[in-house]
């Protein structure tokens, strides 16, 4: 296992070019015989590899797993994805991160599952997360931050998804405040962050992200069918998910090192782009009541400004929302 490791590290660093079965074999300090055996291992696994004499070995695909091995082999991050706790079958991702949080696990630790029992929403709600399909996946953060300033940290999400979203498949998603991700108005992502804290201290945030990717409509519960949807339903494509996961945290990176060291201005700026409702007229349920108006914008703490018909305008911290059909 240990040189499996090697061998696909020797990839990542050649990055798509050739490898020669000489370099292979010193750098594992094995024979050239065994090199063969350990790539004839690799396409059992479901790689593929092309081999040329005089110039060796090169991949060509990676197979359509998850595990550490996937999403490690050309990850572009210096921290995000750099511990990997890969699991094929979990209550939830998120309640991994949280142990492994509490235990001290550093920050850019991800827990990724090819299937989640007990997938969690907000409030309570479930999240549908059936095998082999989407990417359910927890990033645990410890930004030097106090705890109201958590929920921007969502909102860095939605962008960093947005943008990876954008870049491997060419479709364009866009954001309904606070979480949701959506493409031609159903939902295939969602964002639940969490956090451990003290009085006025971040100790760690963890960001649940449920991403549906090569679902067919028939993997839906009858109830999701209308309003959940997936990026192979809406391009007639699959994607390698461990290419969009490392997407999404060389994004995600890069926006959150923006965001300690800018503030959150820059990205509240791109948010507002990707979002769905501003300048619409929606209705924002929150815990006490439902309120109509137009949505403003958010703050510069990713707050949701709504202006109602008297012209007063509401703080919305934390609701579902709701377009208003015509
Ligand atoms: P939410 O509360 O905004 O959305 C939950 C609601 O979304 C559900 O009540 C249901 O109507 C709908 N829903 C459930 N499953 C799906 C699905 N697969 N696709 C589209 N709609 C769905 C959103 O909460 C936050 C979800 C975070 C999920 C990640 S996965 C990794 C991590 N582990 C974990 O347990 N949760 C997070």
């Amino acid at each position: 296992n240990e040189t499996r490791k090697k061998l696909l590290m020797i990839f990542t660093e050649a990055n798509g070019d050739w490898v020669s079965g000489q370099n292979i074999s010193e750098k594992l300090g094995c024979s050239r015989t065994a090199v063969w055996k350990h790539i004839e291992d690799l396409r059992q696994e479901g790689y593929e590899l092309e081999a040329v004499r005089r110039k060796g070995y090169r991949i060509t695909k990676v197979p359509d797993k998850i595990s550490g091995n996937e999403i490690g082999l050309g990850l572009q991050t210096e921290r995000l994805g750099r511990f990997i706790h890969f699991e094929e079958s979990v209550d939830s991702t998120q309640k991994i991160a949280h142990k492994l949080a509490y235990d001290g696990m550093k920050e850019g630790t991800i827990v990724v599952a090819e299937e989640q029992i007990s997938g969690r929403g907000r409030l309570d709600r479930k999240w549908h997360s059936p095998k082999y399909t989407g990417i359910w996946m927890s990033v645990l953060l410890r930004p030097n931050l106090p705890p109201p300033k958590a929920p921007q940290l969502t909102l860095i999400a939605a962008v960093a998804i947005v943008q990876a979203i954008e870049e491997v498949t060419r479709l364009q998603p866009n954001i309904k405040w606070p979480n949701d991700i959506l493409l031609n108005g159903k939902k295939i992502v969602g964002i639940l962050t969490e956090m451990q804290a003290e009085a006025d201290k971040i100790n760690s945030v963890i960001i649940g992200i449920g991403i549906n990717v090569n679902q067919q409509l028939e993997h839906f519960p009858e109830e999701l069918q209308t309003i959940a949807s997936s990026l192979l339903i809406e391009s007639g494509k699959t994607y390698t998910r461990a290419k969009l996961i490392q997407v999404i945290l060389a994004k995600l990176e890069k926006l959150y090192d923006q965001y300690l060291q800018h503030g959150f201005l820059p990205i509240k700026l791109l948010w507002e782009s990707y979002a769905l409702s501003i300048g619409k007229q929606i209705v924002a349920r929150t815990i006490t009541g439902s309120i109509k108006g137009v949505a403003k914008g958010i703050t510069d703490d990713g707050v949701l400004m709504l202006e109602d018909k008297d012209g007063k305008t509401h703080y919305i911290h934390s609701a579902d929302i709701e377009m208003e059909k015509k």
